[in-house]
């Protein structure tokens, strides 16, 4: 087992990201049972779950005219639009079935407010509304963070990059997570996460 200060922070390992899903990563199912192995060494495990309202803003059905992977502005910055995805209560929505999640202790779930999307596990896609993982964290004593999940591009590069910036030692383990790598993303997600101190293995 590893140091108590240590957490394993697993993003967004859901039907819908996974193959046959309704935004599915390419092998994002391929991951979980390493995943599940590294549970097992962390005295703290967290899970996210993408949690989106139908009719979600972020979602291109609620564009007329546009596609998903079309970008359009919204009041809090460019957002990229997605097919619908982890509607609340769907099986979509529910983690993949091999997911060992009796190990979490905690399960985050975000983008529940119908206007605003959430990539990172820390805030929502404004930069400053707060998930509250923060301070579960660190009234935990938690400090350093290894991450793995879906998207490597989307979530999981949001959620590294905002824990280097609050602090925390981060550390990807890159052979745990799987990207959806649209127009060379992946490779300018890794490249961000980086620059920003995160550990990529
Ligand atoms: C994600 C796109 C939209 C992710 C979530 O988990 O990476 N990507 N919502
Ligand atoms: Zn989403």
């Amino acid at each position: 087992m590893r140091p108590a200060t240590e957490a394993l922070i697993v993003i967004d390992v859901q039907n819908d990201f996974c193959p046959g899903g309704a935004h599915a990563v390419p092998e994002g199912d391929a991951i979980v049972p390493g995943v599940n192995a590294l549970m097992r060494e962390f005295p703290a495990v967290i899970l996210t779950q993408d949690w989106h309202p139908a009719g979600h803003t972020s979602f291109a059905s609620e564009h007329p005219g546009r596609a998903p992977m079309e970008t359009v502005e919204m009041p809090y910055g460019p957002q990229i639009l997605w097919p619908d995805h982890c509607v609340q209560g769907t099986p979509g929505a529910a983690f993949h079935p091999e997911l060992d999640t009796d190990r979490a202790d905690l399960i985050l779930r975000k983008g529940f407010r119908r206007a605003i999307d959430s990539y990172s596990a820390f805030f929502e896609n404004d930069g400053t509304t707060p998930t509250g993982l923060e301070g579960y964290l660190r009234t935990r004593g938690l400090s350093r963070l290894t991450m793995v999940g879906l998207a490597t591009d989307v979530c999981v590069a949001y959620s590294a990059q905002d824990a280097a910036r609050l602090g925390f030692e981060v550390e990807l383990r890159a052979d745990l997570c799987r990207g959806i790598d649209h127009e060379g993303s992946l490779g300018r997600a890794l490249a961000a996460m980086r620059e920003r101190g995160v550990v990529v293995h």
